[in-house]
């Protein structure tokens, strides 16, 4: 790193200690040469033996949409502050404490391996659709035997396997105190990399407990040092409606109080911080202030919970309860119940652009339906049960959401209670122990699995092992009716969680799941002491460093549980 001019013999004695040091350094072990301290695990990579330093000045070289493209650039620079917080020779921190230390004018005299990133992007499409191409190959290395060049660099097809690729880059760079420098160990690295599913989810619920913007922000960019791409936001319940709705102003009086709502710029922020679509929005609605741009790759997907678990919708239209002293689930009676949705799904079509909206349907209790009486007249006009006005009332609201242009997902009680009635588009969500995907994806259903035995991260008994061992495919045994499965989500329910502990209870047992929906299925079997739980532990001290309060792992559980 330093040019010398005779023998130095602090570095001497340095490294003399460093060798009798490293045996007692776990890190240092046997493991080491073996274990690649990446999260979750690529496809496919090969490594060598070489350690190498990287500038703390790391040029972008961008090529084709790599060198275009806003959200790789402020992405890039936003991992570089990742990567050289700690300072490295070089940076401005370490040449003013040398200026202070030697009294004389610093020059940069350090040379470094790896001077650039070149990120190669081949589509000029930034489109954030569920299947984006998110794939990418980062290497580091020379390009041909007889340099004595070393080149990193990320090609991918899309700016979004761009972003999946600069995490494992900012993975494989690790700050040396011995040098005050960031290096990268085991080069040259060839990795070829892809997603096991399309959908890597994780739910919030700001209806049980209000999580301020700043904490959903905070739990986005965590999402992505794990390559999650979906924030399923369960906004409403039946506690409270935090949300503004500009077509039904009285909706969020059902909020907890007036600091716990979120205004329609609230919900563009943070949408816009998962997905960066803040200029097209900002088009639409003449906003000029919004300017977020995170983008961290990661779809926002917005539930309304129907008909059940919206009691607090009438806290402002009291005609949508039932009666005044019998509140779920919506009266399914009423022409104004459905409009409502519409307009609300109309104004919410403007915030939330992914092509996905969760529209709930599970535990729906008809109690209220069979006892008041108006709706009991209905249903007997009808020839109606409560279960056909159950289906009566899903299928409804999924006609407006698909008029709308989205996708429906439903809880799977709707299958459950209705499998031939739901519309082919719907996905169905499975939350229950018993395991619908393979029942749904036999009918030809999309399926989303989220166990609550293995991924309810309310669950606080559920140790990491039982995360990382459930499988979404599952029961499913033809590859044709695996492919219906898109994936996983991880639920943290917020009954219990909220903004003093809520990134502790995901981190790290979201990782475990994590990587079960990124790595291929064979290279996380076996045994998993030896080849999860090191990577686990580090990548959890890696969410630590970067400001992400995740519990320890070995705590067993992230919280004690309630006795
Ligand atoms: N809220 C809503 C909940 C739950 C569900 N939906 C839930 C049920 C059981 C457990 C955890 C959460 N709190 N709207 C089920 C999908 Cl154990």
């Amino acid at each position: 790193m330093k040019t010398h001019h005779g023998p130095n013999l602090p570095v001497i004695f340095l490294l003399l200690a460093l060798f009798t040091l490293l045996p007692l350094n776990p890190a240092a072990g046997a493991d080491a040469s073996t274990l690649t301290y990446l999260w979750p695990l690529p496809a496919d990579f090969d490594s060598g033996e070489q350690t190498l330093s990287v500038d703390p000045d790391l040029a972008l070289v961008g090529d084709g949409n790599g060198g275009k493209s806003a959200i790789v650039k402020d992405a890039f620079d936003r991992y570089k502050g990742i990567i050289f917080k700690r300072g490295g020779s070089g940076s401005r921190r370490s040449l003013a404490l040398e200026r202070f230390a030697g009294g004389r004018k610093a020059k940069r005299s350090a040379s470094y391996d790896i001077a650039g990133l070149k990120i190669v992007v081949h589509s000029e499409s930034e489109e954030l659709a569920l299947g984006v191409d998110e794939s990418y190959k980062l290497f580091i290395g020379k390009s041909d035997g007889q340099s004595i060049i070393w080149e990193a660099t990320i090609e991918a097809n899309t700016i979004y396997g761009a972003l999946r690729g600069l995490e494992t880059f900012s993975q494989l760079c690790i700050f040396d105190y011995g040098t005050k420098s960031v290096q990268i160990h085991k080069a040259p690295w060839f990795i070829q990399d892809k997603p096991r599913f399309d959908y890597r989810g994780m739910m919030i619920d700001t209806s049980r407990h209000y999580l301020p913007v700043a904490v959903i922000k905070q739990i986005i960019e965590s999402m992505s040092y794990a390559k999650f791409n979906v924030l399923h936001w369960h906004i409403i319940d039946e506690q409270s409606f935090p949300l503004e709705v500009p077509s039904y102003p009285k909706l969020w009086k059902g909020s907890y109080s007036n600091w716990e709502r979120y205004t329609v710029e609230d919900a563009y922020e943070i949408v816009n911080y998962g997905s960066g679509l803040y200029k097209e929005i900002q088009q639409v609605f003449l906003l000029p202030n919004l300017v977020f741009p995170y983008d961290a790759g990661i779809n926002v997907m917005a539930e309304v919970d129907v008909p059940g678990h919206a009691e607090s919708w009438g806290v402002g239209y009291p005609d949508l309860w039932p009666s005044s002293s019998c509140r779920e689930p919506l009266d399914v009676t009423k022409n104004f119940t459905f409009d409502l949705i519409s307009g609300m799904l109309s104004d919410m079509r403007k915030i939330f652009p992914f092509g996905l909206f969760h529209l709930g349907g599970d535990e729906v209790n008809t109690d209220c339906w069979s006892s008041t009486p108006h709706i009991k007249k209905w249903l007997a006009e009808r020839n109606l049960t409560t279960k056909g006005a159950y289906e009566y009332f899903v299928l409804k609201a999924q006609e407006i959401a698909i008029s709308k242009g989205w996708t429906p997902v439903n809880w799977e009680e709707t299958f459950n209670a209705f499998p031939s009635g739901l519309n082919p588009k719907t996905i169905v969500h499975n939350w229950l122990g018993g395991g619908v995907c393979p029942a749904a994806v036999a009918k030809g259903f999309r399926c989303i699995f989220s166990n609550q035995g293995f991924w309810y991260l309310d669950h606080l008994d559920v140790p990491w092992e039982d995360v990382y061992t459930a499988d979404p495919v599952e029961g499913i045994f033809d590859a044709s009716k695996q492919k219906l499965v898109i994936g996983g989500e991880v639920c943290m329910w917020g009954e219990t969680a909220d903004t003093s502990d809520v990134l502790q209870t995901i981190w790290p047992r979201a990782a475990a799941a994590a990587e079960r929906l990124w790595s291929k299925k064979e290279d996380i079997s076996g045994n998993i002491t030896l080849t999860a739980l090191p990577r686990l532990h580090y990548f959890r001290c890696l969410l630590n460093r970067r400001g992400v309060a995740a519990a320890p792992v070995n705590n067993k559980y992230a919280r004690q549980p309630p006795i």
